[in-house]
């Protein structure tokens, strides 16, 4: 086994879709209180469809797995099995209400101050993600979010108040959750576009800001702790030609190098890549980029890189430029028919992890972390209360070998933190019946349950796992 001793072992959620408690203690609604996820389709289940409602609230972030109120039971559970790294995300309502105020709310700093001591307590290093897609909702509403630049300062605002608050509580942080789905047509909500149709420019410009944020908050973290690591975390959907016809292996260069290299390239290596360039200029895209932009985006590049891994996809030539992501993986292309594909269509594939792996790290050579991985999948509680989920412990076994091979090929690979450590709402269907949890949590999709925590049969293979350091699988 190729494990380092100081492997970060452990686990991922993200604030709205575990910690419920959506209005308490002066906390602001956010985007996700307003997501209307998951449309269903024939046998599967459509994932990011984000539509944004004014009106309405729909998503169950409302009341999520209660985390809120019950972190301490729920992080007791992670140190049992081991955690040295847990991975959340801070809901950037609960510090700024509706993003542009000047002063934070104290009772929403206090909080993560509380869950930080109990991480410490056990010894687990946390992890934090400063947005995942869940942006102040009054700043996508009076500023179109990310497309005003006054929302990077109130992006730096938020992430400088975290630093100093928590600059001997935290060393590892992320700027934003999947950044590269902002180069999405139905991913643009994420940055707070959702009041109109905008155009492609607008789209693109939105997420320099989100860029120049991420850059700010690069800079503005390691001057206040220069021990900081700040990465950047992307959606990583390994994309192959269908055939070894050049064309087919071309069009997967290219949708390869827009979807998911361009992001990294602008937060490792600090400049625009050429193919993205000439892709503005070809769709008649044209940005304000000026030299000032240039320089923060260099000097404000990541320490680390990191990203969520669930499936790989298939490219075609006659594929359309935008690609229709209606399909089952979320990038579009077309089905591998070397591989099984989840309950939901994701497309299973651990030695593509591998070769991810490597992919990425020949690109940037930067320490990397698997921050998101796992098997989204109707569990069944027995009689006697016990959940089988062998299924799910010979997918973590799988992708587990093939990080280790991946280590083996001389990756610096430092952590795993496998998503939805504990059951909670799916980001894309809105509903609790797509698990991924080691702990299993008592609510249906209706919101009825006990919230009761129990361990599933996966929870006692991982805690072996942490233990031997990934010797026994
Ligand atoms: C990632 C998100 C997570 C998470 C995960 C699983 O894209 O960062 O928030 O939800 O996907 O997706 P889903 O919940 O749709 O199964």
């Amino acid at each position: 086994m190729s494990f380092p001793k100081n492997f970060l072992w452990g686990g991922a959620t993200a604030a709205n879709q575990c910690e419920g408690a959506w209005n308490v203690a002066g906390k602001g609604d956010s985007i996700s209180d307003h997501n209307r996820a998951g449309s269903r389709t024939a046998g599967t289940r459509r994932t990011f469809d984000l539509v944004i409602d004014e009106e309405k609230y729909y998503y169950p972030s409302h009341t999520g797995i209660d985390h809120y109120h019950r972190y301490q039971e729920d992080i007791a559970l992670f140190a049992e099995m081991g955690f040295k790294v847990y991975r959340l995300s801070i809901a950037w309502s609960r510090i700024f209400p509706n993003g542009d105020e000047e002063t934070p709310n104290e009772s929403g700093l206090q909080f993560y101050d509380d869950l930080f001591d109990e991480l410490h307590k056990y010894g687990i290093e946390p992890l934090v993600t400063i947005s995942h897609f869940e942006l102040p909702f009054q700043l996508g509403k009076r500023y179109d979010g990310f497309l005003d630049q006054r929302t990077i300062a109130f992006y730096e605002r938020y992430a400088t108040t975290l630093f100093e608050r928590y600059q001997d509580k935290v060393k590892y942080w992320l700027t934003f959750n999947e950044i590269n789905f902002g180069t999405l047509e139905h991913g643009k909500q994420i940055n707070g576009l959702f009041n109109r149709e905008y155009t492609e420019t607008e789209q693109y410009q939105a997420l320099h800001n989100v860029f120049l944020a991420s850059a700010r908050a690069v800079v503005a973290g390691h001057k206040i702790n220069p021990e900081f690591k700040i990465g950047c975390m992307l959606a990583y959907i390994t994309m192959y030609p269908k055939t070894c016809r050049p064309e087919d292996v071309l069009r997967t260069q290219q949708l390869n190098d827009r979807l998911n290299y361009f992001c990294g390239d602008v937060q490792v290596k600090g400049t625009y890549p050429y193919y993205m360039k000439r892709y503005f200029e070809k769709n008649d895209i044209q940005l304000e980029i000026t030299e000032e932009d240039q320089a923060l985006l260099k000097e404000g590049t990541v320490d680390y890189y990191t990203f969520s891994y669930y499936m790989s996809t298939c490219i075609a030539a006659n594929l359309e430029d935008r690609e229709d992501t209606t399909g089952g993986n979320l990038f579009g292309g077309v089905a591998n028919e070397y591989l099984k594909a989840s309950d939901w269509g994701w497309q299973v594939d651990p030695v593509g992890l591998r070769y991810t792996l490597n992919q990425i790290y020949s690109r940037y050579e930067v320490p990397l972390m698997v921050v998101e991985n796992g098997l989204g999948a109707f569990d069944q509680v027995e009689e006697d209360g016990t959940i089988k989920d062998d299924y799910r412990i010979d997918y973590f076994r799988q992708h587990i070998v093939e990080m280790d091979k991946a280590i083996d090929d001389g990756v610096d690979l430092i952590g795993y933190t496998p998503w939805g450590c504990i059951d909670l709402i799916s980001a894309g269907t809105g509903e609790m019946s797509k698990r991924y949890g080691f702990i299993y949590v008592d609510r249906d999709d209706e919101g009825h349950g006990t919230l009761n925590r129990s361990r599933k049969k996966s929870f006692y293979w991982y805690q072996k796992v942490i233990e031997t350091n990934g010797e026994n699988l």
